[in-house]
């Protein structure tokens, strides 16, 4: 019998606890997602990378809204090409499952970084879909089942890495979206990007980020993600990462409850510090023990009424 009942295996990856780094939070330095790792996470995931470099928006990028933040970085990034060396040096650092993000402007460009990522290291990839600011990509594919599917079935005939597909919150139907995906081939759904949001200053009376909108993350959009992951987890088959909130062990109890094997964390670690992820696991740990369940795959799932 496996003796950690924290432990999970999803789009086989073996993790030793459900609490992921989410995308975007810190980069690409090896050295800072090991320190995450160090920290306690089960995995990590860099923030997106594409084919060629991209500078992102000018400044402000970032906002305090109430209970998160809003940003539209714009997708800075250094392209595949020189990030493929850090690829293959953070494979030597880090103690567990490396996953990198990618984007593209096609299916065959999200196929190429793929490759190029999981030909260097990357133990999975997670294709961002669902970028929600910045146009030719993102979510302008992630809201298109027929893009979606391209994208995905290009992306699993280029590498045989576990292939996520991190989904927006931004579309009517998600449940339509995660099927297309699932279908296509997808080894695991994360559940979800940010909300599209705005915030204006009275002083100046303009927008206050340069791209005007950007995507809100954090406690306020807890409940949204959590409604996400529910609907998934009662139409879909496929393994759920949830993402969006996630601050407190009950947090991350709530979206184990409501179908995700694992979850991701990163307005957290950006509003608190890396600790973060040793308290959730703790408080998770705790709260198994209390409920007398031997393990959390026994609680996945588990709030749904059906
Ligand atoms: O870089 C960004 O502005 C960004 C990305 Br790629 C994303 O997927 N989600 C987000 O809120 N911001």
């Amino acid at each position: 019998m496996n003796s950690n009942p924290l432990s999970t295996r999803l789009a086989g990856l073996e993790l030793r606890n459900p609490t992921a780094l989410a995308s975007g939070i810190l980069g690409y330095s090896p050295e800072s997602l090991q320190r995450i790792a160090e920290a306690g996470a089960g995995a990590v995931v860099t923030k997106s990378v594409g084919l060629t470099p991209r500078v992102g928006y000018p400044n402000p990028t970032v906002v305090q809204a109430n209970c998160g933040i809003i940003n539209a970085m714009g997708l800075p990034n250094p392209g595949i090409a020189e990030y493929a060396s850090e690829i293959r040096y953070a494979k030597t650092v880090l103690t567990v499952p490396f996953i990198v993000s990618v984007y593209g402007y096609s299916a065959e460009e999200y196929a190429a970084v793929a490759k190029a990522a999981a030909t260097a290291g990357a133990d999975a990839v997670e294709l961002n879909v669902s970028c929600p600011h910045v146009k030719e990509t993102g979510s302008e594919i992630g809201q298109n089942p027929k893009l979606l599917t391209q994208v995905i079935r290009q992306v699993k005939a280029a590498t045989s890495k576990p292939v996520i597909v991190k989904l927006s919150p931004n579309v009517t139907d998600i449940v339509e979206i995660a099927q297309a995906a699932s279908a296509a081939g997808a080894d695991a759904l994360t559940a979800v990007n940010t909300v599209r949001a705005i915030a204006i200053d009275a002083e100046t009376a303009l927008p206050i980020l340069s791209n005007t909108r950007g995507g809100l993350s954090g406690p306020a959009v807890k409940p949204i993600a959590l409604r996400c992951v529910y609907d998934i987890y009662e139409k879909v088959k496929t393994p759920i990462i949830g993402c969006g909130g996630i601050t407190t062990w009950k947090d991350a109890v709530e979206f184990i409850l409501a179908g995700a094997s694992a979850v991701q964390i990163g307005t957290a670690l950006a509003q608190k510090n890396p600790a973060v992820f040793q308290t959730i696991n703790r408080g998770i740990t705790a709260y198994l023990k209390k409920k007398k369940y031997r393990s959390i795959k026994e609680i996945v799932g588990k709030a749904q009424r059906n």
